[in-house]
């Protein structure tokens, strides 16, 4: 049995999405993000990512984590790759170089792009977009998100997906750590490739889904 520790307004959305991709069987253990908390350590707090129960889960105090028959797995883009690969189908790599590929374009992104796209996203989730601070700070992180994004564009432009010509496990993990700078459109135009991928991404049942239950979860 897959139990996924994660909040749906965190990371963790990139397991729960992949988790209902794959129309696997799982148990939501929710895991607050401590910031999120007046007192985390309160007797009476939520599970949450100071809890000890939680750190004996992942000593890093960060969701997502996974323990899936015994095997605990933490690092959202590890936890994806190991469930696709588990699970076969369309979104697993089907060959080694195929597998060589998803891994490289999940660890860009988390290398190249989360960073700045993060950037990007808490500016808009702070009510800021509009501020000078933020419109520089918009503006700075989009200049650094260029080339990355230059370099997914132009990969793009030739099957429309990440690796080989299907949606995969590498797509999933890229349009989520991508998402976070959907919000700057100035930056999103000069990407069309970019743009209509990710939005195709995001058209996907599995996406929605994801969607309503991280909607319905309190801000
Ligand atoms: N590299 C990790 C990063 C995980 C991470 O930073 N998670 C955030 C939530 S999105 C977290 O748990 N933060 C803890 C906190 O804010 O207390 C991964 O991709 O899984």
């Amino acid at each position: 049995m897959l139990t996924i520790y994660g909040a749906y307004r965190s990371r963790a959305t990139r397991t729960y999405w992949l988790a209902l991709e794959l129309g696997l069987e799982f148990k939501s253990v929710p895991v607050l993000q401590a910031r999120r908390l007046e007192n985390p350590l309160a007797p009476d707090a939520p599970l949450n990512t100071l809890s000890p129960a939680f750190l004996a889960i992942n000593p890093m105090g960060l969701i997502p984590a996974i323990e899936d028959d015994g095997l605990v797995v933490i690092e959202s883009m590890a936890i994806n790759l190991y469930l696709a690969r588990k699970h076969g189908g369309p979104l697993a790599p089907a060959t080694l170089a195929e597998d060589a590929h998803a891994t490289m374009w999940s660890f860009f992104a988390a290398t190249e792009v989360e960073t700045e796209a993060l950037k990007i996203s808490s500016v808009a989730a702070m009510g800021k977009a509009d501020t000078d601070e933020g419109k520089t700070q918009i503006a700075v992180a989009s200049r650094l998100l260029e080339r990355p994004l230059a370099v997914l564009d132009a990969h793009l432009a030739a099957t429309g997906f990440m690796v080989s010509d299907r949606f995969t496990v590498a797509d999933l993990n890229v349009a989520e750590i991508v998402r976070y700078a959907q919000s700057a459109d100035a930056l999103m135009a000069k990407f069309p490739q970019v743009k209509a991928w990710l939005e195709s991404a995001q058209s996907r049942p599995a996406f929605k889904t994801m969607w309503a239950s991280r909607s319905a979860e309190q801000a």
